[in-house]
């Protein structure tokens, strides 16, 4: 069972390699992604190191000078998806978005590095770690507004969680008036019950407007953008990815980013309880224009351990939460718990599991000695992939798979996590 699934998983994984980088899945998702390309190289790491090297290698072909490490890369047009390189229109070799996604590649970097030994001359280190540095100086100098160390995402598809309810209420002071008539491509992919409603859609199509409008000026859509969360996600990952960007500053001598990232993760680390809502017992994603709290435990919030934070208090409280959650999911770990507004077990970041969110989660969750769960997340995720195949997420109730099939990154999460165990 285990040695098919091994053989089908790297299939998938070499079945949609578009030479030097893989799309998510076939016909949906046709370019190349950026978190999904980091989890991606993980899962090449099984079989193929020198691929999973050229896959991140890739993704940074298409950083900003400014840093940013765009969330899409147009390596080349493909009209089976919008918004295409056009509607960016980023005026970036190689096309890309104006926008970033979840910082997780240097915690990858980091893992890939260990495996071949922590060699200090690793010939392909150095170039990817600049980018790292790059990238989260990025992260520091636009999105962190209120100079606590958190993560302002300015576009919902930044958190990578893209129609979760944490961005309900943001959305909903987005003007759609001047957003005219697209033709939306994921419904013709996939059953538009798992995908995003019109009326969503028309939100993220306005923020997009307005980052093109004013010339993918990031300082100008940070101050003044219609979209502007602190994400629970994005904050934690960055976190995570400074530690672990620390470790490799650290190898190679780098004393100036040494003391940089020391300083970033202390105040980062003191900042998280800006998103600490104590009603609910959990961190959660909070307005930074109205500093309200979404108030929803999601898989995001979970990723407290993941990032290395929280009082013995608040850990006990998390892991109340997610007894919670085994009461209402028959998988874990649902993107949202049920009974909160705007579940939906099937639609998208509003209930399905998402194989890279739990990984993450399990591993912080092992790091903090919790393996009973980290080893029932491994093992729902082990069952939800038995019964379903690697979609691109799944339905915590019933296992069945939504959105898209023989998906990369849940291939890349059997081979380099849930065939093995947490820690791996
Ligand atoms: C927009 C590729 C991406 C993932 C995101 C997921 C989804 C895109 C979309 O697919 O987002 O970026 O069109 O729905 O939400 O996490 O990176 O797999």
């Amino acid at each position: 069972m285990s040695a098919d699934l091994d053989t089908r998983a790297i299939a998938i994984l070499r079945r949609n390699d578009r030479g030097g980088y893989t799309v998510p899945t076939h016909g949906l998702y046709p370019f190349q992604w950026n978190w999904d390309s980091a989890f991606v190289a993980l899962g090449f790491a099984e079989f193929d190191r020198d691929r999973a090297w050229t896959e991140i290698e890739t993704l940074v072909s298409g950083q900003w000078d400014d840093g940013m490490i765009p969330h899409i890369i147009f390596h080349r047009d493909d009209p089976g998806y919008f918004p295409g390189p056009g509607v960016w229109a980023t005026g970036r070799t190689p096309p890309t978005s104006g926008i970033t996604q979840p910082p997780v590649l240097a915690t990858v970097l980091r893992r890939l590095w260990e495996q071949e030994g922590s060699d200090p001359a690793h010939p392909r280190l150095r170039r990817l770690y600049d980018a790292c540095l790059a990238s989260h100086r990025w992260f520091h100098r636009f999105r962190d507004p209120m100079g606590n160390g958190l993560v302002m995402a300015t576009h919902n598809w930044e958190t990578g969680r893209d129609n979760s309810s944490e961005w309900d209420d943001a959305l909903a002071r987005v003007d759609t008036s001047g957003v005219g008539t697209y033709q939306r491509r994921d419904t013709g992919h996939v059953d538009a019950a798992m995908r995003p409603t019109a009326a969503e859609y028309d939100r993220y199509v306005a923020i997009l407007q307005f980052g093109r409008d004013c010339g993918w000026d990031h300082r100008r859509i940070a101050d003044a953008g219609p979209f502007r969360v602190v994400d629970v996600g994005m904050s934690m990952e960055l976190l995570r990815a400074n530690r672990d960007l620390l470790v490799l500053a650290t190898a190679l001598g780098d004393a100036a980013a040494v003391a940089e990232l020391t300083a970033r993760i202390a105040l980062s680390t003191a900042g998280i309880d800006w998103l600490w809502n104590d009603e609910v017992g959990a961190y959660c994603s909070r307005d930074a224009t109205t500093h309200v709290s979404s108030g929803l435990v999601t898989s995001a919030s979970f990723l407290a351990f993941y990032a290395g934070v929280g009082s013995p208090a608040q850990r006990q409280r998390l892991l109340a939460a997610l007894d919670r959650m085994t009461r209402s999911a028959v998988y874990l770990l649902p993107s949202l718990e049920a009974g909160s507004r705007a579940y939906d077990h099937q639609r998208y970041w509003r209930g399905p599991v998402w194989l890279v969110v739990s990984y993450m989660v399990a591993e912080g969750l092992a790091e903090a000695g919790e393996t009973g769960w980290a080893e029932r997340i491994r093992a729902d995720s082990a069952r939800l992939i038995a019964t379903s195949g690697f979609y691109e997420s799944f339905s915590p109730e019933t296992a069945a798979g939504s959105g898209g099939p023989d998906f990369s990154w849940t291939a890349a999460m059997w081979l380099a996590w849930v065939r093995k165990g947490a820690g791996a």
